[in-house]
C-alpha cells in the first residue's frame, strides 16, 4: 500500500471519509476496514464534527471484502479471528450520522457498508449487490439482516440468491436509496444533506438516530416504547425548549447543543 487507504476532509461541521485504495475497486482489506473503524472513532469523539459521509472512487463505493485473503482461511481461523465481526462492529457503533456516497459498485461488503451508513445517497450509475453467492459465501456483515429490512424479503431474497446487483433507480424504488444524482454530483448532494443535519441540535439527531436504528432491531413494541423514553427524555434538554419556543414565537432556533 503506497499511501493511506483512508482520507479525511472536514469541513464546517462534516467530515468526508474517502476509501482510497491503490486499487480503485476500494476491497475492504483488513487495512482498510481498521482504517476506516479509527477515522470513524475520531470523527466520533471530535466535537467539530457533526456528521461524517463515506465515499469511495469514481468506480467503487466498495467492491466488497478482500476475496484474495479469503482464500486461506479455515473456520478456525475465521471464528478464532472473530473474522469481520472484529473491526466491523465498531461501525454500527457511531452515533454520529453516517452518510454514504455512492458511486460505481457496492457490491457485497460493500453494500453492507453503505447499508450500515444511515442515509445512501447514489451516482446515477451505481450498483449495489450482494454477489457471495457466486463465491459460494454468505453474505457476512449484515447483507442477509439490514438488506430485507431496506428493500424488503422479496428483493432481499433475489438479490442474496441469484448474486446479481440492482441498479441505482432499483435501490430508490426499493427504499435502500434516498437520493439519485448525476455520478459527479454525488459528494455534494450528500454534502448538502450533511449541512442540513449539521445544523440541527447534536443531542437530538443523536436521540433521532438512536430511535430509528431501535426500529430495525426487536419487535415493533419494544422500539415504539423506546422511541417514547427518548422523546420524553427529549424534555430534559434545553435545545428542545429553544426549538419549540422558537416555534411558537415565529423566529428561528438557536441550539446550544445541550
Ligand atoms: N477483493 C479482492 N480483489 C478484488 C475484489 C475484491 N472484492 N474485487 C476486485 N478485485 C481485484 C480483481 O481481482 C482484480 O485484481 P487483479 O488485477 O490482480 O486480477 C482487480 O481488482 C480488478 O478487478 P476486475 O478485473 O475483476 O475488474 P472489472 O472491472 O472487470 O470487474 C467487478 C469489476 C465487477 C467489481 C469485479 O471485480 C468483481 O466482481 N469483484 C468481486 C465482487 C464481489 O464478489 N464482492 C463480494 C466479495 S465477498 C464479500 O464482500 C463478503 C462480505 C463479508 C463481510 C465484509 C468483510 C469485509
Amino acid at each position: 500500500m503506497s499511501h493511506s487507504p483512508v482520507k479525511e476532509e472536514l469541513r464546517d461541521g462534516v467530515v468526508v471519509i474517502q476509501l482510497a485504495s491503490d486499487n480503485p475497486l476500494n476491497p475492504l482489506t483488513d487495512v482498510v476496514v481498521d482504517a476506516l473503524v479509527a477515522s470513524l472513532a475520531r470523527a466520533d469523539a471530535n466535537p467539530e464534527v457533526r456528521v461524517v459521509v463515506i465515499t469511495g472512487s469514481e468506480r467503487a463505493f466498495a467492491a466488497g471484502a478482500d476475496v484474495k485473503a479469503m482464500v486461506p482461511l479455515s473456520f478456525g481461523d475465521a471464528f478464532q479471528q472473530n473474522y469481520i465481526g472484529r473491526n466491523w462492529d465498531a461501525i454500527q457503533r457511531v452515533r454520529k450520522p453516517l452518510i454514504a456516497a455512492v458511486r460505481g459498485y457496492a457490491l457485497g461488503g460493500g453494500c453492507e457498508l453503505a447499508m450500515m451508513c444511515d442515509i445512501v445517497v447514489a451516482g446515477d450509475t451505481a450498483t449495489f449487490g450482494q454477489p457471495e453467492v457466486l463465491l459460494g459465501i454468505i453474505p457476512g456483515a449484515g447483507g442477509t439482516q439490514r438488506l430485507p429490512r431496506a428493500v424488503g424479503k422479496s428483493l432481499a431474497m433475489r438479490m442474496c440468491l441469484t448474486g446479481e446487483p440492482i441498479t441505482a433507480s432499483e435501490a430508490q424504488a426499493a427504499g435502500l436509496v434516498s437520493q439519485i444524482v448525476p455520478d459527479e454530483d454525488v459528494l455534494a448532494a450528500a454534502r448538502d444533506t450533511a449541512q442540513a443535519i449539521a445544523r440541527h441540535s447534536l443531542p437530538v439527531v443523536t436521540a433521532i438516530k438512536e430511535a430509528v436504528n431501535r426500529s430495525f432491531e426487536g419487535a415493533l413494541g419494544e422500539g415504539l416504547l423506546f422511541e417514547r423514553r427518548l422523546f420524553q427524555a427529549g424534555f430534559a434538554l434545553r435545545d428542545q425548549k429553544e426549538g419549540i419556543t422558537a416555534f411558537t414565537e415565529r423566529r428561528a432556533p438557536s441550539f446550544a447543543d445541550e
